[in-house]
């Protein structure tokens, strides 16, 4: 039983899991323990079968155990699993990568989008030689020290330590701003315009929930940073390779300094990077001044499955999705508006999310849904059979496995649950 597993777990692994998101603390209850998945699917140990929202957190845009990745991998695994050399395959991923995201004249894959995080940080200092950086609250970048902040008051503050061991000297150099407002930006400038190495932002944000850039305010960063010479960074980890075949980047017409990616790129596997400006990226060690390194950058395993995940994401695939999502974005908004429950559901392409209350346009309008009645939610979809996001704060993911069908199933679980709201 998934209990007993968890039990185990909890004897051996902090809270049972490798990943907190993963343990239900936002929703309650116990998580289960997946043992195999195949398309839309998730295969619990008692044999229940999910229908998967979660998709490893984006990681997974073709479908569980597509046959063109699982070939791709066995094949690269009788080869080798690791050889700590260059490689062909990371070259090739390098320029497919290039050829979506023409703005990344080089590129430098490492193995987690905190990785990709941490190097685009010091790269941006090391190339500015600034030292502030500017983060938007409620977007999430992964846990490396400078980013885990929390926002003090008011609208340009200067980060204070996001979690236990963050020490106060690591995040001083961090100002957090509220995302969708260009004048919180424009204040953190004023302030510290000549020493801010580079501004982050998730451009469609989808760790508070899934908040959309209001029109203007992506190219309003850009704008800002150009003026005062900071780097304008975008974390495309969730949003690269998986809202439009060039990323969000092709969707808003974006063209930032450097950009980090992960996920979708890795097809499932332990793979992240980032890319931008040549004269930017050419700072990275061995060729420049700012180290960088890892073990299993560019992993065979993970570039093959990267390449064959990539090579079937053609645009008429981003339409399919995008339709998909489309369908369960409409068919939710009709089951909980049938049953009178205030709800938002928003969408951006191939994305969707479902807030409890009115429509949500940053972190502190995103805290005040109502995450308690989210959790309802959960549960009875989960009863249901369908696996939304364990958190509120997070994101729905619509894949090439969600057809017409499995859509249309959700949805029905939808209108049963919205019943009971
Ligand atoms: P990883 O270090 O988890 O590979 O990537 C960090 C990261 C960076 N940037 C964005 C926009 C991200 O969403 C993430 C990680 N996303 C979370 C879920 N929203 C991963 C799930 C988890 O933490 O277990």
């Amino acid at each position: 039983m998934a209990g007993d597993w968890f039990e185990r777990a909890l004897g051996v692994i902090p809270g049972g899991v490798n990943s907190p998101v993963r343990a239900f603390g936002s929703v309650g209850g116990q998580p289960f323990f997946t043992t195999r998945a195949e398309g839309a699917h998730l295969y619990d140990t008692n044999g229940n079968r999910y229908l998967d929202y979660v998709q490893s957190w984006g990681a997974v845009i073709l479908g569980h155990a597509h046959p063109a990745v699982v070939e791709a991998i066995a094949q690269a695994a009788t080869r080798g699993t690791s050889y700590g050399t260059p490689t062909t395959a990371e070259v090739e991923l390098a320029e497919a990568i290039r050829e979506r995201m023409p703005a990344l004249e080089k590129i430098r894959l490492v193995s987690s989008g905190t990785e990709a995080a941490m190097t685009a940080v010091r790269l941006a200092r090391g190339a500015t030689g600034r030292a502030k950086i500017v983060k938007l609250a409620g977007c999430y970048h992964g846990h490396l020290d400078a980013l885990l902040v929390a926002a003090g008051s008011g609208v340009a503050t200067l980060g204070l330590p996001g979690s236990a061991g963050v020490t106060a000297g690591t995040v001083a150099d961090t100002i957090v701003c509220p995302y969708n407002d260009l004048d919180a930006v424009d204040a953190a400038f004023a302030e510290h315009g000549d020493d801010i190495a580079a501004l982050l932002v998730e451009p469609v944000a989808a760790n508070m929930g899934l908040v959309a850039p209001l029109p203007g305010y992506l190219q309003g960063l850009a704008e800002r940073c150009r003026r005062h010479g900071a780097l304008f960074v975008v974390d495309e980890v969730i949003t690269g390779f998986r809202v439009a075949r060039g990323g969000a980047q092709a969707l808003y017409d974006l063209r930032p300094d450097l950009t980090i990616f992960g996920k979708v790129a890795g097809g499932g596997l332990p793979l992240a990077g980032l890319g931008g400006r040549a004269d930017v990226m050419d700072h990275l060690a061995p060729l420049g001044p700012v180290y960088q390194a890892g073990t299993l950058s560019g992993n065979p395993l993970a570039t093959a499955a990267g390449l064959a995940t990539l090579s079937v994401l053609d645009d008429a695939a981003y339409g399919r999705i995008t339709q998909s999502a489309r369908r369960l974005a409409e068919g939710l908004s009709v089951a909980l508006e049938t049953s009178g429950v205030v709800a938002t559901v928003t969408q951006v392409a191939t994305l969707v999310g479902v807030f409890f209350g009115p429509a949500v346009h940053d972190y502190e309008s995103a805290k005040t849904a109502d995450h308690e009645r989210y959790a309802r939610f959960f549960h009875g979809l989960l009863e249901r059979g369908v696996y939304f996001a364990p958190s509120g704060y997070e994101t729905l993911f619509c894949g090439l496995a969600h057809d017409d069908t499995t859509i249309d199933e959700t949805v029905a679980a939808a209108f049963a649950v919205a019943a009971t709201l």
